[in-house]
């Protein structure tokens, strides 16, 4: 499936678009299963050592991490994609509908730019002292979590719910338009965020997005992910790509090639390579730092 004209000419003025039903169950479920069987296999490790004393099988995806996390939140440790490394994620990080969508914003030479992450987003904790800048991401632009290197490349942000994304569950709230002026000063107190009396003074648009779409959003559009308030986790992916050959504002994290019309045999189509990619990577960047404050 193709972005129509209206949708990238809505792109490219406002500098976030919400594409519904651009992803089916069959590109998705893969992601789904492989996320669930790892929490299978920490549940039964954490049970085994005694940390979890209910395994919560019978529970879906939406409820059973949020139930074991109740109860030993070690679970959650690492949850993401560069941690877990999944075959299934790898192979969704070049599938076809997906790519499809990025190729009409960045053309035909595309790799996949190493900011990616998996969110499960718990429901707020009233109780809880700390709120989590990863689960809770304040309003940011995401040029500023890419180091200046990457100020000349086009990076686009595809964020896509793994549950119906709403204002209940937590979806993106967004600022339409604002990306015309480019970075925003941020800070790092509260996690890397826009100094608080630069923020924009624009009516934000709340983003709910269904299984299946995407939020595509400018590196300079201020977003914020707002507080889930349901009983469910909102699981997420949110991925970038930019075009081969561009800075991926995080040199020492790999890029690598998942589309090319003019050199097909350029991309990576090796799990094994792209897990030892990141193992190296991960080991070797300790101490880096990754966003600009
Ligand atoms: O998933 C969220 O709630 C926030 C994600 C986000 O801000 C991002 O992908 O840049």
């Amino acid at each position: 499936m193709k972005l129509s004209l209206e949708q990238i000419i809505d792109f490219q003025t406002k500098g976030f678009l919400i594409a519904e039903d651009v992803l089916t169950d069959n590109d998705l479920q893969p992601v789904i299963d492989e996320i669930n069987r790892t929490v299978e296999e920490r549940a039964q490790a954490l049970y085994a050592q005694g940390k979890i004393r209910d395994l919560h099988t019978e529970e879906p995806f939406e409820r059973r991490f949020l139930l074991l996390q109740k109860q030993c939140p070690e679970i959650g440790k690492a949850f993401d994609i560069m941690h877990l490394r999944g075959k299934a994620m790898f192979d969704f990080l070049k599938n076809e509908n997906l790519l499809d969508i990025v190729e009409c914003l960045l053309g035909s030479e595309i790799m996949c730019n190493p900011i990616q992450h998996l969110r499960a987003k718990l429901p707020v904790d009233p109780t809880a002292e700390r709120v989590s800048s990863f689960e809770n991401v304040p309003w940011h632009q995401d040029a500023a979590v890419t180091l200046e290197e990457a100020d000349p490349s086009e990076i686009i942000t595809f964020w896509m719910p793994l549950v119906d994304a709403t204002a209940e569950t937590g979806c993106m709230e967004l600022m339409r338009d604002v990306f015309k002026g480019g970075l925003i000063k941020h800070q790092a107190a509260g996690g890397t965020m826009i100094v608080p009396e630069l923020m924009p003074k624009v009516q934000p648009t709340i983003g709910e997005c269904r299984k299946g779409g995407m939020v595509i959003m400018n590196k300079y559009t201020p977003h914020r992910g707002t507080t889930n308030r349901s009983n469910i986790i909102r699981w997420s992916l949110d991925l970038r790509y930019h075009k081969t050959g561009a800075a991926s504002g995080r040199p020492f994290h790999p890029s690598f090639v998942v589309r090319s019309k003019s050199h097909p045999d350029s991309v990576l189509n090796d799990h094994e390579e792209w897990c030892r990619l990141w193992e190296d990577a991960l080991v070797s960047s300790k101490g880096q730092r990754g966003h600009r404050v």
